[in-house]
């Protein structure tokens, strides 16, 4: 019998590309079919088929309190009775650039955009305009959005689809984009020394979160800042993953670090369309009106955007105990997966930092793309599927996290780990 699901996606595939507004949902690579969803609550999705599901998802990350928050929820739906887009300057937009202020250190100055794309965009010419110059240093695996110039050895859906780069992305465009190899600071290295005059920044994730999750190792990030401060060049940050989800300080924080400028995600709403890139004030002064550094949008410091994204924050700064369950939560969900996999005799890794993880379908340490490249992808596939159609929900692909929130409690990650028992063992 033919699922609703699979009803919606045979109508979906003759209106929209592949069927999805976003390859990796398509579920090809995992040789099935998109569940279509029709609501959420706390740690749950429900389908179109009333199925439930556990959702390690968790919109790629944003519902760090859970589906449907109660506050975000009630804070929308006031907003929304004021109207919903006005393009205009409001109250919100200013709390809500103070608080990102207050919570992230190396921002002085930020700006609201719509997506982690736009953001990383924007931060990527603002630092070219800053330096006065136009390279760009990115990492294999590490996916910072779909822009012309970040489309080079990426990470997320271009990975998983196995091509190196887009289609559509004239040559000129990537001319100024350098690869170097995550976690080999000599890689990096090598371009500075062939043209580090001409390098306006390094942009990395600070963990990895789209090659599957891999962290920094010890000096990586702390080589970076030593080799920017060494020729002028800035190191952006790209926590669209990571920012307010390792700690209120995100990745910058866990690890120490200060970048010259970051960049953010959907996290910064609540999980509403939104991104933000902020840092120095010095450098954030060039970016127009005040500089030359042109960047616009109507939607940016959308008023509904801004309820969600300011009750969300608000929580998280009000509740610092917050990230303490989280993390700890996590220690023990993703230890526990190691042990399963080590006690069903399998050489997978399982990488984590604080809430967000992956379990590597290979017996190779995973510290970087090629490394990450090793998994047996069919093997993820099967697996993937037995636990969709068990009541869990993961993204349909090796190179992607898991997200925890706070609404995944001990019982919930423990009927997980039962789930994945009954498979590996
Ligand atoms: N780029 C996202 C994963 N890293 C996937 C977004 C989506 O399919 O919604």
């Amino acid at each position: 019998m033919t699922t609703n699901s699979e009803r919606l996606f045979q109508e979906a595939v003759k209106v929209i590309p592949g069927g999805v507004n976003s390859p990796v949902r398509a579920f090809g690579s995992i040789g099935s079919t998109p569940r279509f969803i029709k609501c959420a609550n706390g740690a749950y999705i429900y389908d179109e088929d009333d199925n439930k599901y556990i959702d390690y998802v968790g919109s790629w990350g944003p519902m760090i309190l859970g589906h449907n928050q109660k506050a975000v929820l009630e804070a929308v739906t006031e907003a929304c009775k004021m109207g919903l887009s006005y393009g205009a300057a409001t109250a919100a937009e200013v709390e809500m650039a103070k608080l990102v202020c207050e919570l992230v250190p190396s921002i002085e100055m930020v700006r609201m955009v719509n997506s982690g794309t736009e953001a990383v965009m924007s931060a990527i010419r603002v630092a070219r305009g800053y330096t006065q110059r136009n390279k760009i240093i990115k990492f294999t695996g590490c996916y910072h959005g779909h822009s012309d110039g970040l489309l080079v050895k990426a990470g997320s859906g271009v990975m998983t689809a196995g091509v190196p780069d887009s289609l559509g992305v004239p040559a000129g465009c990537t001319q100024d984009t350098l690869s170097a190899v995550y976690n080999d600071l000599e890689s990096v290295k090598e371009h500075f020394k062939r043209c580090g005059e001409e390098i306006a920044a390094i942009i990395v994730e600070p963990v990895a979160a789209n090659m599957g999750v891999v962290p920094p190792e010890p000096g990586f990030l702390e080589g970076l800042r030593s080799i920017c401060d060494e020729y002028g060049a800035l190191l952006i940050f790209d926590e669209v993953i990571t920012g307010f989800r390792l700690g209120i300080d995100g990745a910058q924080g866990y690890y120490g670090i200060k970048p010259d400028l970051t960049t953010f995600g959907k996290i910064i709403s609540g999980g509403m369309p939104v991104g933000a890139y902020g840092g120095r004030r010095e450098i954030m002064e060039v970016v127009s009106p005040v500089g030359g550094v042109y960047q616009a949008g109507t939607l940016s410091g959308n008023p509904i955007a801004m309820a969600a994204g300011l009750t969300q924050l608000t929580i998280l700064k009000e509740h610092p105990e917050y990230y303490k369950t989280l993390n700890e939560n996590a220690e023990w969900f993703f230890g526990e997966i190691e042990k399963t996999v080590a006690e069903a005799g399998l050489p997978y890794q399982v990488n984590h930092v604080g809430s967000i993880g992956s379990l590597f379908f290979t017996g190779e340490k995973v510290r970087d793309y090629d490394s990450a490249k090793t998994s047996d992808t069919k093997a993820f596939a099967e697996y993937c599927n037995y636990m969709l159609n068990h009541g869990i929900y993961l993204a349909p692909a090796q190179f992607e996290a898991m997200f925890l929130s706070m609404a995944h409690s001990k019982e919930i990650l423990e009927e997980t780990l039962q789930t994945m028992k009954q498979y590996f063992l």
